[in-house]
């Protein structure tokens, strides 16, 4: 039988209210997620997970400011500010999110020269995490996410799962953005387009 999961991305403290990177609303959604982690069948999480010194950082680039992009060799990067280190409180989550049910936590973003937002595949998008993989193997062919950032961390993730095969879906409800220069409308149009369904 095809099974499904939902996929819970980056609910970390640094994306709340008061953390390094922090999402406007970020914490208001945890009740939503938390009603979506109890009715889920199988449940997986992500949770962004950067060594010190991290190539996303604009603290790693003298001169750079965050939301200030450069050029690595696969592509544009984004530089944030330093948020998730291995770790540290701001890696954590959210101490509200019921947790305790997840069979897989993901850790991504942990080599120090390539990012990764997406749940999938890292920033060179060639780079796999091990995700589709796993969900394969157990027959899960739908997703669903939720989580932190929609214009980031969910999109890419959601975009890859749609291009990897998975039913996908996202819970818009349970999500909130970044908005950086309008990536919340570019991505959820993306998302749209590329076939996943935005509830
Ligand atoms: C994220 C920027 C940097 C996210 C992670 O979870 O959307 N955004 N690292
Ligand atoms: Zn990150």
């Amino acid at each position: 039988m095809a099974e499904d999961a939902l996929i819970v991305i980056d609910m970390q403290n640094d994306f709340c209210p008061g953390g390094a990177l922090a999402v406007a609303g970020g914490d208001e959604i945890v009740p939503v997620v938390n009603s979506l982690i109890e009715k889920a069948k199988h449940v997986i999480l992500t949770q962004d997970w950067h060594p010190a010194g991290h190539s996303s950082f604009a603290s790693s680039h003298p001169g750079k400011a965050p939301f200030q992009t450069v050029t690595m060799p696969y592509g544009e990067q984004t530089l944030w500010p330093d948020h998730c280190v291995q770790g540290s409180p701001g890696a954590d989550f959210h101490p509200a999110l019921r947790w305790t049910t997840a069979e897989l936590v993901i850790r991504k973003g942990f080599r120090t020269g390539i990012d990764s937002y997406s749940a999938f595949f890292e920033n060179d998008h060639r780079t796999p995490t091990g995700l589709a993989g796993y969900l394969r193997e157990r027959g899960i062919s739908k997703v669903s996410l939720c989580g932190l950032a929609t214009d980031f961390c969910v999109a890419f993730s959601a975009l890859d799962a749609v291009a990897e095969g998975f039913s996908t879906s996202v819970v818009l409800d349970a999500c909130r953005g970044i908005d950086l220069n309008g990536s919340l409308a570019a991505m959820t149009r993306r998302m749209r387009d590329a076939g996943v369904e935005l509830i």
